[in-house]
């Protein structure tokens, strides 16, 4: 049995989500397949293209085989150069709409945590207490009629199932409104913790929200392979999976004391619990990004001249979205950190540089900075395979803007129809980084600026990966479709059964 069913947890994620943003930007039919391409890789497949066997793991040479008429849009790319390895792509498509779906989930939910690009948590309990009210059990039931329920149903005289009915009923008008106003469709999980949330919001894709009550859970874990479980998915998983187990309640079959002795008495009360259903983590708020990172790898850059122009472009980057996170949250990077891998050597160092003060010169000041740093470091010898640099450990300061301050604020819950608010350009204005755009340019703007701000660790890991991707043969091949984007269909209703037995991811 689940404990901790006073709460109610929802997982949202947006469906085949960088492959929406494209859609949506280009004015795509909805039900045209659509895929986008990083040279000759695809990172997002829409939902016509998989049903027509199109997958993330397809090279687009692939695409345009099982399906010639789906339509390939390739990430932006900024770069001095158009010719990759030496282009660098742009993420900033996706972190501004992003940004715009954070904005609309803030509106309107308080507890809020942003897990990737394109997921958050959110804990609902107490919109769900306030909402409780006097309804019959017919009624209650009615509010979560849109939504996949697994198990045997729900009892809406028990108190856990009626909060989950109401947290559906809530997950349902915020998907709501992300469709009539973003124009995104997104699937969600609701359960009592975020364990199960986020298994449920991967059920029954797309458009869709999966109901996880308490009476289902034992089931649940019956058939779940335990790799499926997020925390399963590492290292731990892969010593649980030495023990010749594969679903969940296989490895119910190990008391405390036997996890203990294998796994040591944290990881053993945490698998313990899990194979359970059981998870007490909270929901941790979270909106302002603790580090912001600008990183490229490299070809083997063989002397100054290439790192020089590296670091410039890199510095640049990372100098504008922390003129705009100066204003926006009113703090400052106390550090600087230069993180590069040498040809000879196989790991990457890092350094750690004070940020320079001030904003006057600051880039410059920057540049030199890591240039001397550089030449004094014993092991950064040519080739360089891969420089970032991030800006860390942030100190408040006095606040001294207020009206671009309260531009991250979400408005009034129930305002929905509110207008996004404007904010005065930066009186910082920085010509930054030069960018040759090689696809449609969107017009720069405040929320994209802020969007640069609101990533987090798994964007930035997600970036890093795809500068890794940069090694493919550079390809760009851009291509729109009809304008006009169609209704939605029906949501595609999956059963538990069939996401049981995907293969892990
Ligand atoms: P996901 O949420 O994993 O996938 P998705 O939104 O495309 O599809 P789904 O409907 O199944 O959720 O990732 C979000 C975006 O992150 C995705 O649209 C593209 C990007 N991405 C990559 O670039 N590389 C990757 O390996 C993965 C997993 C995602
Ligand atoms: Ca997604
Ligand atoms: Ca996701």
């Amino acid at each position: 049995m689940a404990i901790c069913e006073d709460r109610v947890i929802a997982h949202v994620d947006l469906d085949a989500f960088y492959a929406q943003v494209e859609m949506v930007r280009l004015g795509v039919d909805e039900e045209a397949p659509l895929c986008v391409q990083q040279w000759e890789g695809v990172i997002a497949v829409n939902y016509p293209a998989r049903k027509r066997g199109v997958t993330r793991f397809d090279k687009a040479g692939e695409v345009k085989k099982k399906c010639p008429e789906c339509i390939l849009v390739h990430v932006e790319v900024l770069s001095e150069e158009q010719e990759q390895p030496k282009a660098k792509v742009s993420l900033a498509r996706y972190r501004e709409a992003s940004a715009r779906i954070f904005k609309l989930i803030l509106r309107e939910i308080e507890r809020v945590e942003r897990a990737s690009i394109d997921e958050a948590y959110l804990d609902l309990t107490d919109m769900v207490k306030k909402r409780r009210g006097i309804r019959d059990n017919d009624e209650n039931l009615s509010r979560a009629s849109d939504s996949i329920i697994l198990g045997e149903g729900l009892d809406p005289s028990r108190k856990d199932d009626l909060s989950l009915i109401i947290g559906s009923e809530i997950t349902s008008d915020l998907r709501r409104m992300i469709r009539e106003e973003l124009g995104y469709t997104c699937s969600a999980g609701v359960a009592h913790n975020k364990t199960l949330a986020k298994l449920a919001s991967a059920m029954n894709k797309p458009n869709c929200q999966t109901l996880v009550p308490n009476s289902c859970v034992q089931g649940l874990m019956e058939k779940l392979p335990f790799r499926k479980i997020r925390q399963l998915g590492g290292k731990l998983g892969g010593e649980l999976e030495a023990l010749g187990v594969e679903t969940a309640a296989q490895v119910q079959c190990y008391n405390l004391e036997e996890l203990s002795r294998r796994f040591g008495q944290k990881d053993a009360h945490f698998v313990f619990d899990i194979v359970r259903g059981i998870d007490r983590s909270e929901v941790v708020p979270r909106s302002k990004p603790k580090s912001m990172l600008a990183a490229k790898s490299l070809s083997g850059e063989q002397d100054w001249d290439g790192v020089n122009r590296w670091l410039r472009m890199l510095a640049s980057e990372l100098h504008d979205r922390m003129l705009f996170d100066e204003e926006v949250n009113v703090r400052e990077a106390r550090n600087l950190v230069i993180s590069f891998k040498s040809g000879s050597v196989p790991r990457t160092t890092s350094k750690t540089l004070p940020m320079p003060r001030g904003q006057s010169n600051r880039l410059e000041r920057m540049l030199k900075e890591m240039q001397s740093l550089l030449r004094n470091t014993p092991s950064f010898s040519f080739p360089i395979d891969f420089l970032g640099l991030t800006a860390t450990n942030f100190e408040d300061k006095p606040a001294d803007n207020e009206s671009i301050n309260k531009f991250l604020k979400p408005s009034a819950p129930g305002s929905h129809q509110a207008p996004i608010e404007k904010v005065q350009a930066s009186k910082n204005e920085n010509p930054g980084i030069k960018k040759w755009l090689l696809g449609p340019k969107a017009p720069p703007d405040p929320e994209k600026q802020a969007e640069e701000l609101s990533q987090e660790t798994a964007d930035f890991l997600l970036a890093k990966k795809l500068q890794r991707d940069d090694d493919i043969e550079a390809s760009r091949q851009y291509s729109t479709g009809k304008s006009g984007r169609a209704q939605l269909k029906k949501p595609r209703r999956g059963t538990i059964d069939s996401f049981l037995q995907k293969a892990p991811d």
